[in-house]
């Protein structure tokens, strides 16, 4: 067993004795899983990371109008991806703060960052965003523009979506903007296709969570036993990634004994998919009004800006 964390240790333990076996999706992203997730957005079929990169450089001026120059670009995630230079370049900032909970992940995107823009003041946190963070004081009296792309909002269900919003509410400030991607309610035939690629690298990203649990936390689960499965629940309006047990499996973890019977699953992500108006409600829930919204020509995702609201006392 090598080093692990406790708080997988318990997630995984607790998910698999409740009797709807999930784990929650945050425990992907090892090493190893933060790489297959970056070669998922590169899969024809994963349409998000291409469709969101391509809007957001197709309406950055209209963007950077509203927002306008100076502010404290705070990304909610470290910026990997081709998304946060569109934005800097943009939005000229005065300066960037990325949050991460990864710190070596964080510092290696930081400081790729500041290489490409020499002039920029970049000030990464190391912290877990879920939970409300302290920003360094250097931009205390900076206009802030939160920066949430990829439609990361969706992998939470509604009620700690709000939650988060509320908590970027608190951590940015009354008058804040936010600038948020949403994947949008489309063809089911085209979600499932996007969690199903012919490559199968999205299987590949959902199995490693068993490796993961191999290595790190002592188990001997089969993993030929078991196959990934992703299923559009329009009911809930997500696609849901499960791991399947293709035969009936015994298995330990952490010396802790359990069973599957062939077809029972074990639930690893949810990723919800919004319509037009559901985002906004769940923005306004979150004590943020709309300010602007843009969608690609196929609706197939949608940014939005937004800006912390102050409290009312009348309707
Ligand atoms: C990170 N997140 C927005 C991705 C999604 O589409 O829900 C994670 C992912 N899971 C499978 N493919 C991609």
């Amino acid at each position: 067993m090598t080093d692990f964390d406790p708080a997988f240790r318990a997630d995984v333990l607790a998910g698999l004795a409740t009797p709807i076996k999930a784990i929650p999706a945050r425990w992907f992203y090892d090493l190893r899983g933060s790489e297959l997730f970056e070669a998922i957005t590169q899969a024809p079929e994963y349409y998000p990371t291409r469709v969101e990169a391509a809007l957001l450089s197709r309406v950055a001026a209209e963007i950077a109008a509203l927002t306008g120059p100076g502010r404290a670009v705070v990304e909610f995630g470290s910026g990997s991806s081709a998304k946060t230079p569109l934005l800097l370049r943009a939005v000229a900032p005065a300066a960037y703060v990325p949050i991460d909970i990864s710190g070596d992940f964080l510092r290696q995107s930081a400081h790729a960052l500041g290489t490409d823009f020499p002039w920029l003041n970049v000030i990464p946190v190391e912290a877990d965003f879920m939970v409300g963070v302290t920003l360094p004081p250097t931009v205390a009296d900076m206009p802030k523009l939160g920066f949430f792309p990829g439609s990361t909002i969706g992998n939470m269900v509604a009620a700690t979506a709000v939650d988060l919003l509320r908590s970027f509410k608190a951590t940015l400030g009354v008058g804040a903007q936010l600038l948020i991607g949403v994947d949008r309610i489309k063809d089911a035939g085209v979600l499932t296709a996007a969690y199903n690629d012919a490559g199968g690298v999205t299987a590949d990203f959902n199995m490693n969570l068993l490796h993961r649990i191999n290595a790190e936390l002592g188990g001997n689960i089969p993993v030929d036993a078991f196959r990934h499965r992703a299923i559009w629940n329009d009911r809930m309006s997500r696609i849901e990634m499960h791991l399947e047990a293709v035969r009936a499996v015994d298995f330990s973890v952490d010396g802790r004994a359990f069973a599957m019977a062939a077809g029972e699953t074990i639930h690893t992500e949810n990723s919800h998919k919004y319509g037009l108006r559901d985002a906004r409600l769940l923005l306004r829930a979150g004590g943020w009004g709309l300010l602007a919204e843009w969608t690609d020509a196929d609706g197939q995702f949608a940014i939005l800006l937004a800006e912390a609201e102050a409290p009312r006392f009348a309707p």
